[in-house]
């Protein structure tokens, strides 16, 4: 049995059918951000990983995506009102992903407008698959539960599958073959005056993407066998953390996580490096601030810019530390 069979009796078990409900559907997405992160794959087609991870969706930071069936020879992938070429990269994901769904003699016109603003330099593959995920859901009125939406999603980008949700997702790394226990939920639990503050060291193109990083990583560094436990461990202390309001321990986990998986990264061969010095200036910063009493921790990603964590009451001393920081209170 190869892959893509696989992948093809996955989609099967999840939907109903593949009878079009109309013409026309919409889906929209936030991005979120991991807390305790997803860095490696177990299996690549399904995009399986090795541990599981937490996020925090940022609300009004995502995507909007519109699926029209056309008559045409290919899909149409619209980015931000810009038509893409079928060669263009993004399009064959795209074209990869809709191929199961594809109804006999029509073509998709997918229009994605991402309400990130791209000088935030957030990535958006998480809220994208997931808008995607349901539009399709819409378009076929397949009415899909949360779960499978998150499984439909996570087939296009392994963090989409916790932007089905807003506010804290647990994205359960499962262990079935066939991914169908490797799932995201929703966590209950709000947090008045959580704040994230987005802090741009450089929004252009990164040296290497995540998806090619991590698979390096998984390849050719000793140093990563630690990380599924260590990553396994810290999701657990972050959802205490959340369950108890405790934002010290959410922070210090959080912070040392994304140190963690980036120590993996530069210890893979040949080297990923994805700071700046202005990235490192930037800790030097939130360790200093720390040192003044003042509670903030910062995660990164695949990428040189810094997410801050912090509680309302530190808004101010914060926005003085960091000019042209953007704040995002997820639960007001
Ligand atoms: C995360 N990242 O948990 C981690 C932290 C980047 C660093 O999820 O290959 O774009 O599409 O499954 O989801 C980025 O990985 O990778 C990511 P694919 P994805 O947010």
């Amino acid at each position: 049995m190869n892959m893509n069979m696989t992948k093809q009796q996955i989609i099967n078990q999840l939907i109903p059918h593949l009878q079009p409900a109309k013409l026309q559907a919409k889906g929209e997405a936030d991005v979120n951000i991991a807390l305790s992160k997803y860095w490696g794959k177990r299996q690549t087609e399904l995009n399986l990983p090795t541990n599981s991870s937490l996020s925090i969706g940022l609300p009004g930071l995502g995507t909007k995506t519109q699926l029209t069936l056309i008559e045409a020879e290919h899909n149409q992938a619209w980015l931000n009102n810009q038509l893409l070429a079928p060669d263009n990269p993004f399009s064959q994901r795209l074209d990869n992903y809709l191929a199961p769904f594809q109804p006999s003699g029509l073509k998709f016109k997918l229009q994605t407008q991402n309400t990130v603003p791209t000088a935030a330099g957030l990535a958006s593959s998480a809220s994208g698959y997931a808008a995607l995920a349901l539009a399709l859901n819409d378009l076929f009125d397949w009415q899909l539960d949360p779960a499978s939406l998150s499984i439909l999603a996570r087939m296009g980008s392994g963090s989409a599958s916790r932007s089905i949700y807003q506010g804290f997702a647990l994205w359960h790394k499962g262990e079935r073959e066939d991914g169908m226990d490797s799932v995201a939920q929703g966590l209950s639990h709000t947090w008045p005056g959580f704040s994230i503050g987005l802090v741009k060291i450089d929004v252009n193109q990164k040296p290497i993407g995540s998806t090619a990083g991590m698979q390096q990583t998984v390849k050719h560094c000793e140093l990563y066998q630690a990380w599924p436990a260590q990553a396994e461990r810290q999701v657990k202390l972050i959802q205490q953390a959340i369950e108890q309001r405790d934002f010290t321990r959410l922070g210090e986990t959080a912070e040392h996580n994304a140190l963690s998986m980036h120590a993996t990264m530069m210890a893979t061969w040949p080297p990923i490096l994805y700071w700046q010095a202005e990235s490192v200036s930037a800790m030097q910063k939130i360790w200093q601030l720390r040192q003044q009493g003042i509670e903030v921790y910062f995660t990164m990603d695949a990428g040189p810019n810094l997410k801050l964590l912090f509680l309302a009451e530190n808004k101010k001393a914060i926005e003085t530390a960091f000019e042209n920081i953007t704040i995002i209170q997820p639960f007001g």
